[in-house]
């Protein structure tokens, strides 16, 4: 970046910073997309004229609110719930839900503001959100989880419609917590409607759905990898998380030919260099998503490695997944990656790079995939989703598959398009902020001063 560009990229985020104190997570994503942007407003002023940037970085509206509910015992527990409706230029507010003791404003506001771009990158409709609460699941009984879901809904459903601003799961929020949260709405506003995706199949759900993140991550890298006349056939991929989106990321990086070697949680990660197979595969599932126990076990019964207190990106691999949580990958993880010769990095989880590992990758000029362009598709169903409630009719899960792997392409078509520097080399980062930016700004724009 030019010293110019540079000037012009601190005096805006000082602003931000006084404005949005003590949120890093949020001043790191909007530096992110700023240092992408400057340049391309600085040649079409029509938007620094209408002033998009500085309206996109402020929500458009944040709710926060009291969560009281019983555990147990009977003893009455205090948690804080919020809802950040960021951008609705092109569409109802969407986004998901974070249940996690780390939820914070910042944390949300990061999370929302990413959300907008990566919603425009889909191609439908539909504007950024994202809310939570520090309420942390793990431990609590399924009925404490329902008490708590039917507290936070009662207030949320004050804010949100399938016209207004339509949630769906995040961190430990799954199809038990959109369950729990959808019937709480419907009961206090006597509608059945599209109001959450990722229902279940029988109520309202999409086919697909529940695969759809891990899935796109691994389309995307496919995409990637084509421009290099590549594939997924033999690859060794290191995966983070043993979550939704982990789990299925390797389900699909299975069916294309792949070998995956880690999966980890908050705790450590297991190396299993033979490779997860499908029957592995579906004990962590139902580890994870039935027991709700710690990826340790996997190496005990399986008799691998387990590395306590530490993240998969020691391990030699051709492609990385992170999959788990933001900031997960760092400096040094990155120049470990590159080092070992991983070719690719395609993120499932929102903004697991920091700015010096992504910084590192881009110089490696490794095929780089950001969050809002790489794991889109978890988004993109959600959408599909909503297609299918308006119509009331819904599609097979060939038909989702297919339009996932359309949408997936179309991301990476789009990234191409703004991302190509004159070498030849993709930066994705700039491609997906950039191509993401463009109708939402134009969208402004023809709204007027809103
Ligand atoms: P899950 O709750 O299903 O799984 C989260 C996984 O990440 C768990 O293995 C968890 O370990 C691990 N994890 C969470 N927080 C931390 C942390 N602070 N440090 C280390 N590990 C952590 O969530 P998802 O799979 O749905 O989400 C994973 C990532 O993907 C998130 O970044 C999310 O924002 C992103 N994402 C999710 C989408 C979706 O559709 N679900 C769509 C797009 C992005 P543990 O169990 O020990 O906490
Ligand atoms: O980060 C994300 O894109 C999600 N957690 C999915 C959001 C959604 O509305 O499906």
């Amino acid at each position: 970046m030019s010293d110019l560009f540079e000037a012009k990229v601190n005096d805006f985020m000082a602003k931000i910073i006084a404005k949005n104190p003590g949120e890093a997570e949020y001043h790191q994503a909007v530096q992110e997309v700023t240092e992408s942007l400057m340049p391309f407003i600085e040649e079409n002023p029509v938007y620094s004229h209408a002033k998009i940037l500085e309206r996109i970085a402020e929500p458009e509206r944040v709710i926060m609110f009291r969560v009281p509910w019983l555990d147990d015992q009977g003893n009455i527990q205090i948690n804080r719930g919020y809802r950040v409706e960021m951008n609705s230029a092109i569409g109802p507010y969407k986004g998901g839900l974070r249940f996690h003791p780390t939820v914070n404003l910042g944390i949300l506001k990061f999370l929302a503001f990413e959300q907008v771009f990566k919603n425009s990158l889909t191609t439908l409709p539909m504007g950024g959100g994202k809310g939570g609460s520090d309420f942390d699941p793990k431990g609590k009984s399924d009925n404490e989880v329902m008490r708590f879901c039917q507290s936070f809904m009662t207030e949320l459903s004050r804010h949100i419609g399938p016209d207004t601003d339509v949630p769906a799961g995040d961190i430990g929020v799954g199809g038990r917590e959109i369950g729990y949260l959808f019937g709480q709405y419907k009961r206090i506003r006597n509608e059945f409607t599209g109001v959450l995706t990722g229902k279940a199949i029988e109520w309202g759900g999409s086919l697909i759905r529940p695969e759809a993140t891990g899935y796109g991550a691994v389309y995307f890298a496919q995409e990637m990898l084509k421009t290099q006349g590549d594939n997924l056939k033999g690859k060794v991929c290191a995966i983070s998380g043993s979550g939704n989106v982990a789990q299925y990321a390797t389900e699909k990086i299975l069916q294309l030919g792949g070998k995956v070697v880690t999966l980890s949680d908050s705790a450590g990660f297991i190396y299993d260099e033979g490779g997860i197979t499908e029957d592995k595969l579906k004990f962590v599932m139902e580890l994870k998503n039935i027991k709700r126990g710690r990826i340790k076990e996997y190496a005990d019964k399986y008799g691998v490695d387990y590395v306590a207190g530490k993240t998969p990106w020691s391990v030699k691999c051709d492609l990385a997944f992170p999959c788990a949580t933001q900031n997960e990958i760092n400096e040094d993880d990155a120049k470990t990656l590159v080092n070992n010769g991983c070719i690719a990095v395609s993120e499932g989880a929102n903004m697991p790079s920091t700015p010096e590992a992504a910084e590192a990758f881009v110089k490696a000029q490794i095929l780089y995939g950001p969050g809002k362009a790489a794991n889109a598709g978890g988004v993109a169903v959600s959408g599909l989703e909503m297609t299918q409630n308006s119509m009331r009719l819904p599609w097979t899960r060939d038909e989702v598959d297919d339009r996932l792997q359309q949408i997936m392409t179309s991301i990476h078509d789009t990234c191409v398009k703004f991302g190509k520097d004159n070498s030849g080399f993709i930066n994705y980062i700039n491609g997906a902020n950039i191509g993401g930016y463009i109708k939402v700004a134009d969208s402004m724009i023809a709204q007027g001063v809103v």
